[in-house]
């Protein structure tokens, strides 16, 4: 293309144009005219919810379809129709992966972080640096940055579970790596469950013991049996937050900081009848419905959910959540709000 010269033209719209033309063809970009600094997050992802009725046949069907041996791993990704084909939020995975009984989804490790939160499906394992993690529905279990993972099921049902990853924010700070295990399987050290032996006693942790540096919870399993007793307990004593009710964060028992650095992970109970008041916040979340029925007004989105449904909160969006059954709903949800707070960019806003 012939570039004009500036001195030919005559109309200033014209001489404009040939300006950015000329800026274009340098790879310089004229800043005033878009894309700079908005006045408050616009997400491009939008209000969804994903139900458990149309997800578990898929899942299913997927196991029939795709074998282990195919799959890295065999899971669905929840994908925003604000962002086609990608992720279910703006900087986390939400997927289902589901193992049929006898399959294994082979060991590597890899520098994005993940939480596995079980939906079905008992007494299958998760490997994580060689401790064999027994998975139970409710349970969370996470395999945090570079750690070695694989998954077992040796029982006769389908284990299926919702993944949480941080694989868009990694692919967006360009720091992914994956590296696969020399073998299929790790080998299992002796515990039943080490981790929880360690650290799972609330406010007990062995004297000898040193966590190591890490930036992440070196307790890697959070029992549902411990969380709903503790969420039971704590609802004896208090209504919790006006906007999410009884709510706990997992945390860091080295730290008391967040499960891992990228990823929060919360469980609330909200009691039948119950609704919280709206706020909105810098952070992205997705929620799994536990169980329980009710909706959420997410923006200006109704969502119903009930047992097992997935939904999403995009970040600086206003969200409260009724609970319309007659028994108490349980919430889990995990966002990225660690790594907003760490870079200051958190904030917090009550809907007047
Ligand atoms: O189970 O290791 O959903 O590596 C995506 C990537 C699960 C896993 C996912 C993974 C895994
Ligand atoms: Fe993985």
């Amino acid at each position: 293309m012939a570039i004009l010269k500036l001195s030919d033209i005559q109309s200033p719209e014209e001489e404009l144009q040939a300006y950015y033309a000329q800026l274009r063809s340098q790879n310089v970009f004229p800043s005033w005219t878009g894309g700079g600094i908005s006045v408050e997050p616009d997400s491009k992802a939008v209000p969804y919810v994903w139900h458990w009725r149309d997800l578990r046949p898929q899942a299913m069907r997927a196991a029939q379809l795709v074998g282990t041996e195919q799959a890295e791993r065999r899971v669905l990704r929840l994908t925003n129709p604000g962002l086609p084909g990608l992720s279910a939020s703006n900087t986390l995975l939400a997927n289902i992966q589901i193992v049929m009984p006898g399959e294994i989804a082979r060991a590597h490790r890899h520098s994005a972080s993940a939480l596995r939160f079980i939906i079905e499906g008992e007494g299958g394992c998760t490997v994580v640096n060689g401790e064999r993690i027994p998975m139970h529905p409710g349970d969370l279990v996470l395999t945090p940055n570079w750690t070695w993972h694989d998954h077992v099921n040796d029982t006769d049902q389908p284990m299926i579970w919702l993944d949480g990853l941080d694989i868009p924010l990694l692919r967006m700070l360009e720091a992914n790596f994956f590296e696969e295990y020399n073998e299929h399987r790790q080998r299992v050290g002796p515990g039943a469950d080490p981790s929880v032996a360690k650290y799972a006693s609330g406010g007990l942790k062995p004297a000898w013991d040193v966590a190591p540096a890490n930036t992440y919870s070196p307790m890697w399993h959070y029992p549902m049996s411990q969380v709903r007793t503790a969420l039971e307990r704590l609802a004896a004593e208090t209504d919790g937050s006006p906007f999410d009710g009884v709510i706990f964060e997992y945390t860091n028992p080295a730290t008391g900081g967040p499960a891992m650095p990228t990823i929060g992970c919360y469980i609330q109970m909200l009691r039948p009848g119950r609704q919280t008041r709206a706020h909105r916040h810098v952070c992205c979340t997705n929620y799994h419905v536990v169980e329980g029925s009710g909706y959420s007004m997410v923006g200006d989105e109704k969502l119903a959910w009930e047992d097992k449904d997935v939904f999403t909160v995009p970040t600086w969006t206003f969200h409260k959540h009724v609970n319309t059954g007659e028994r108490p709903s349980f919430l889990f949800s995990f966002t990225d709000a660690p790594l907003m707070k760490w870079l200051g960019l958190y904030r917090e806003q009550e809907e007047t």
